[in-house]
């Protein structure tokens, strides 16, 4: 005689199974997706410098920093089709960095430093909103990624 209940043993089972369902999906959207889930990267003083760095003609760096009640940089300008990594730290409260269209949805958090890689392939105006209450000024706390083309565009395509 087992010294599991049969019934216990199933549940057990039925745990498994879902947890096993949970990590395929979360690894499944990771690939077909292609999210780059945020990272956590060693802390440094360094981030808490906002700045935007070109990397080469695609590729940029954006060390983004929210304090209560602003980020900065507040305007990012980028080429069509750049890939953008963003390093998002605080200086004082917990705040939030949510890139509208983007699925970026990541903390900035004081002493802590998350990253994520966005690819901007079509040309706008993308909100970044704090979506962390971080007190009285929480509503006016936006920024924005101007993407636009590197030159003129081309006379067929709209502006
Ligand atoms: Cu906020």
């Amino acid at each position: 005689m087992s010294l599991i209940d049969k019934t216990e043993k199933r549940v057990m089972m039925a745990s498994g199974a879902v947890l096993a369902l949970f990590l395929f999906s979360v690894l499944y959207a990771k690939g077909k997706y292609k999210s780059d889930l945020p990272e956590c990267l060693p802390y440094s003083k360094a981030y808490e410098t906002p700045k935007v760095t070109k990397l080469d003609d695609s590729t940029y760096q954006v060390f983004a920093v929210a304090q209560m009640w602003q980020f900065q940089p507040s305007e990012i300008y980028v080429p069509v089709g750049s890939e953008v990594d963003f390093f998002v730290t605080s200086k004082d409260v917990v705040h939030g960095f949510n890139i509208l269209l983007k699925n970026v949805n990541m903390m900035a958090i004081y002493g802590n430093i998350n990253k994520t890689t966005v690819k901007f392939d079509k040309p706008g105006v993308y909100k970044i909103t704090c979506h962390e209450y971080c007190g009285v000024g929480h509503q006016n706390m936006q920024a924005q990624v101007i993407v636009n083309y590197p030159t003129e565009p081309p006379p067929n395509l709209p502006r």
